[in-house]
């Protein structure tokens, strides 16, 4: 997949997406990442992006002609058609879902806003859809688009190991749970020992207590996610065995 990445601190976005599975897939030739910086398709000695916004009040606006110049640019350097993809607070909430559909795309271009935000009329005519990453405020679309990159690399063909596929399959399959805990040694610590059943070597079993520990923790910390999750017989008697441990451990302290 090609991304290209329109921002005034394109180097920002580089390294967010030089190491670990994001770099290795850079280095295979599975992700091919360019950035953009609207500054150098700016016109004049000073080389304006931005300017005060019509009807006063505080910050400042992006200019339509840099970026403009710079989306012409970006078009330019490859023949495929690619959607633009605004990073902006009034963006719809970015899901697991869209970014399966976005990560099938050859090809997406990634505009970052600054300040206040960017002229309305270069929404309007050259952004195809608008995305948030989440209900906070950031400083700048630089780390949505990195998110973005992120995420649908992770689902590039090859990116990830058999290991780390698999991991993510038990997450995001059909039901979205959240993950059970995970240990690793030492087996016993002053801070607790591992559950027992994950060193007694019963695959059947720990599977099942593994699903246990998805449910349960779902339904403490992610209840809404368990409405969509389309429990099954099975699920649903593992829940009610985990909600009855809850109870017990709550007799258990008075
Ligand atoms: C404090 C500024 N706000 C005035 C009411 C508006 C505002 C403008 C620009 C808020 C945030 C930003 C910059 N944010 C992004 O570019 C952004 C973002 C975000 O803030 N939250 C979640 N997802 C995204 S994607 C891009």
């Amino acid at each position: 997949m090609r991304i290209d990445v329109v921002s005034l601190f394109p180097e920002f976005i580089a390294q967010c997406a030089a190491f670990g599975v994001v770099g290795r897939a850079q280095e295979r030739g599975l992700l091919e990442l360019n950035g953009w910086n609207p500054r150098d398709h700016a016109q004049g000695n000073y080389r304006r992006v931005d300017d005060r916004p019509f009807g006063g009040g505080p910050g400042m606006v992006m200019l339509i002609e840099p970026l403009r110049a710079c989306l012409a640019a970006v078009r330019a350097a490859d023949s495929r058609p690619a959607p633009v993809i605004y990073l902006s607070p009034q963006g719809r909430p970015l899901t697991q879902v869209r970014a399966r559909e976005l990560a099938q795309l050859p090809r997406m271009v990634l505009l970052c806003g600054r300040y206040e935000g960017i002229d309305e009329r270069l929404i309007a005519n050259e952004v195809d859809e608008e995305i948030s990453i989440g209900d906070y405020v950031l400083s700048g679309g630089e780390l949505g688009a990195a998110v973005l990159v992120d995420v649908v690399t992770r689902l590039q063909d090859g990116v990830l190991n058999d290991a780390e596929s698999a991991a993510q399959d038990s997450f995001e399959g059909p039901q979205g749970l959240l993950d059970c805990p995970h240990y690793s040694h030492p087996s016993t610590h002053e801070w607790g020992d591992v559950p027992e059943v994950l060193r007694s070597g019963n695959h059947a079993a720990i599977a099942r207590w593994r699903r246990l520990q998805s449910l349960g923790r779902t339904w403490l910390r992610r209840p809404e996610l368990l409405d969509e999750a389309g429990l099954d017989r099975a699920d649903r008697a593992l829940l009610d065995e985990f909600r009855r441990q809850q109870l017990d451990g709550q007799h258990k302290k008075g």
